[in-house]
C-alpha cells in the first residue's frame, strides 16, 4: 500500500470507530458535555478538571498561568520575555490559547495549532528548575509526554527529563512535570499520542504526536 493509500485507510477506519464510539458515549456522557472523539483531536467539550495541586513553595519561583490570554489567541514567542521566558513550537504552527478553560486546572491553557506541537521553552538567563501541567480532554488518546531539559540553546545537551502518561480513554486531565538542574536553557514538551482503534490490526492505530495542552509553567531563575 502507498504511505497515501495508508493515510486514507486510517482516516477511513478512524472516522467508521469515531462515529460508532460516539454513538455510544453519547448515552453516558452527562448532559453538560460537549462532542467527544475518541481520538486524539482537539476536542471542545465542558467536562470535570483534575484538581492538582498548586506548584511547590518558591520563595523565588515565577509561575505563568496563560489566564491573561483568550480563546484560540496566538501567543507571540516573546509575549512573557520580561520573565524570562519565551514559547515556541518546533514546527510551522503557532501557539495559541486553549478554546475552552479546559486542562488542566479549570483556566486557560495552551496548545499548538495546529494541534501537533510539540512546545519549545527558552529561558535566556538561565533557570535552575522547571515543572508544568500537561494534558488532555479525555476521553481521547493515550499520551505519554515527556519534559526534555537541555543546558544549551542548541538543544545539544541533556540535563535531565521527566515523562507522564495519560491512558487512552482517560478523562479530561493533566499531570505535572518537573525538571531540576544547575543550569537549564531551554526545555522541549513532547508527546507520543496513539488511540489503538484495534489491537490485532496496524492499521487500527493511529498517531496524534504532541496532542497536549499545558499549563502552569513555573520556573526557578538561576542564582
Ligand atoms: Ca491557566
Ligand atoms: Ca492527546
Amino acid at each position: 500500500m502507498t504511505p497515501l493509500l495508508r493515510m486514507a485507510a486510517l482516516v477511513v477506519a478512524a472516522l467508521t470507530v469515531s462515529a460508532s464510539a460516539f454513538a455510544q458515549s453519547s448515552l453516558t456522557l452527562p448532559s453538560t458535555a460537549g462532542v467527544v472523539n475518541p481520538d486524539g483531536s482537539e476536542t471542545i467539550g465542558i467536562l470535570p478538571m483534575g484538581n492538582l495541586s498548586l506548584p511547590a513553595e518558591c520563595q523565588a519561583c515565577i509561575t505563568v498561568d496563560f489566564n491573561d490570554l483568550g480563546p484560540e489567541q496566538v501567543v507571540a514567542f516573546d509575549r512573557y520575555i520580561r520573565l524570562g521566558l519565551t514559547i515556541e513550537t518546533s514546527t510551522s504552527g503557532v501557539v495559541e490559547g486553549s478554546s475552552n478553560d479546559v486542562p488542566c486546572d479549570g483556566t486557560r491553557s495552551i496548545k499548538t495549532e495546529p494541534f501537533i506541537g510539540p512546545f519549545l521553552l527558552r529561558f535566556p538567563h538561565g533557570v535552575t528548575s522547571v515543572s508544568l501541567d500537561a494534558g488532555d480532554i479525555g476521553p481521547s488518546d493515550s499520551d505519554a509526554i515527556t519534559v526534555k531539559a537541555f543546558s544549551d540553546d542548541a538543544l545539544a545537551t541533556l540535563v535531565a527529563f521527566d515523562i507522564g502518561f495519560l491512558p487512552q480513554g482517560a478523562p479530561t486531565g493533566c499531570v505535572r512535570l518537573s525538571v531540576q538542574a544547575p543550569l537549564i536553557k531551554a526545555v522541549e514538551i513532547t508527546s507520543d499520542s496513539v488511540y489503538v482503534l484495534s489491537s490485532n490490526s496496524a492499521s487500527g492505530v493511529s498517531s496524534y504526536p504532541n496532542s497536549i495542552f499545558m499549563d502552569n509553567v513555573t520556573f526557578e531563575p538561576a542564582p
